[in-house]
């Protein structure tokens, strides 16, 4: 398998599953400022939106699956005895993705265009607010104790959500949500997640070095 990855984004998500699940999918780096490929592909033929994370399987049409709900979704469905998602079809199901479009809509997407800044005063407030008020919600979540969003199992619920916690790049100020933010230092610290840094950190070097050459 081979996974497209870009530095800081949604596509640390689907290492963090795969690092979960003890897979080890070939990465590749997309630079999203010149637009290379770590291995020299056109990164618009492999997807043609031009975004990240992107999972080529290796099926004989080496068929290339897009969006980090479903890309880590897959992933785990794969390995259903390592518990990172609930079963298909249940109700317990529907509630995950539920949450899952939650992050990918309400906390994800919103960052983007304050990371870019490419909204006017109100509209960055606006949005602010409206990340200010999805963490929140995570935060009274956690309330309870429970270690992880669903309770004491780490899920892909959580991956996603450590993926994007973009807060410092959009000028969200979280800090006082302390359940969330005990809760992100607990998926930091899970050895998966510090190898995806790791792995994250030591291609973007290797790739940057070529391009120097
Ligand atoms: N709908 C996609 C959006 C993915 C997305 O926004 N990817 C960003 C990184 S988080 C990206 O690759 N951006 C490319 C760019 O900035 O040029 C998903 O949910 O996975």
């Amino acid at each position: 398998m081979k996974l497209y990855i870009a530095q800081a984004t949604c596509s640390l998500a689907a290492q963090l599953v795969a690092n979960e699940l003890g897979l080890s999918p070939e990465l590749v780096h997309f630079d999203v400022h010149d637009r290379s490929t770590s291995n020299g592909q056109s990164f618009t033929e492999v997807n043609p939106l031009a975004y990240v994370p992107v999972l080529e399987l290796d099926t004989a049409t080496k068929d290339r699956l897009t969006e980090t709900i479903v890309v880590a979704s897959y992933l785990a469905d794969q390995h259903p005895e390592r518990g990172l998602i609930p079963a298909p079809s249940t109700l317990e199901r529907a509630k995950f993705d539920q949450l899952l479009v939650f992050v990918a809509t309400e906390i994800a997407q919103k960052h983007i265009p304050l990371m870019r800044k490419l909204l006017t005063e109100d509209g960055a407030e606006w949005t602010r607010n409206k990340l200010l008020n999805a963490y929140t919600e995570l935060d009274q979540r956690l309330a309870d104790g429970r270690a992880y969003l669903t309770g004491d199992n780490f899920t892909v619920a959580d991956a996603y959500v450590w993926a994007t916690m973009w807060h410092e790049r959009s000028g969200v100020k979280i800090d006082n949500l302390k359940n969330l933010m005990a809760y992100v230092a607990r998926v930091d610290a899970r050895p998966a997640a510090q190898k995806a840094l790791r792995d994250e950190a030591e291609l973007v070097a290797r790739h940057q070095a070529r391009t120097a050459a």
